[in-house]
């Protein structure tokens, strides 16, 4: 079995990437908007002798200005758009592969269950392999809850009687501490609802799960 994704692009990169697009795109219009405005600042500043006109003496030039300024803000709008039903469709499509780890992710008052295909079942703590396609389908055993883990960018209801399915993939081994929470006010127990996303190797992941469960 290969779960290396390789060139696909992963939720996480898309959404950071449309987080990219968006910082850019900012920045730039920020610039001309406050240089436009700084210039008349400072070209139209009041003078001893200035007298106001409200006479029009290039009606084309204020048109022309009209359409530019409209033409650029929709073509900004349009990018800004498309960037995020990309990242949207990228969230919602898990790539068409069998090299994928299927985990049923479970929100109780308080705490997060993961079962596994062959029943195995962790509390807290997420375990998957790295460079894998990994699918986690999402729902809960009592109230609403909301399972994240905002370091790469995946979030999605857990929703009693129901479940809503998100992927993501992680290339580099590790144990990232707390990375794991609940995003939906939950009860008293709320702001303890953690979890530890534990990457391991992909040889470290099938001994694991080739391991008896409860042996
Ligand atoms: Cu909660």
């Amino acid at each position: 079995m290969n779960l290396s994704v390789g060139y696909l692009i992963t939720p996480t990169q898309a959404w950071y990437g449309l987080w990219d697009i968006f910082v850019y795109l900012g920045i730039a219009v920020g610039v001309v908007v406050i240089s436009y405005f700084v210039y008349h600042v400072v070209r139209y500043r009041s003078k001893e002798d200035y007298v106001p006109t409200y006479e029009n003496k290039n009606g084309s030039h204020d048109l022309r200005f009209v359409l530019v300024s409209t033409s650029l803000s929709i073509i900004v709008l349009i990018i800004l758009s498309a960037g995020t039903l990309n990242a949207a469709s990228v969230t919602f499509n898990p790539p068409a592969t069998n090299d994928t780890v299927n985990i049923e992710v479970i929100g109780h008052q308080f705490y997060w269950q993961f079962v596994y295909p062959d029943g195995r079942s962790l509390i807290n703590n997420l375990t998957i392999p790295a460079g894998a396609v990994v699918i986690l389908n999402v729902t809960s055993q009592d109230v609403f809850h909301s399972f994240g883990i905002s370091q790469f960018a995946v979030k999605i209801d857990a929703i009693p009687d129901r479940y809503n399915t998100l992927w993501f993939s992680v290339q580099q081994p590790g144990v990232y501490v707390d990375a794991i929470r609940c995003y939906e006010l939950c009860g008293a127990g709320h702001a303890y609802m953690i979890a530890n996303l534990t990457v391991v190797s992909q040889a470290a992941y099938q001994q694991w799960i080739s391991q008896k469960v409860n042996g």
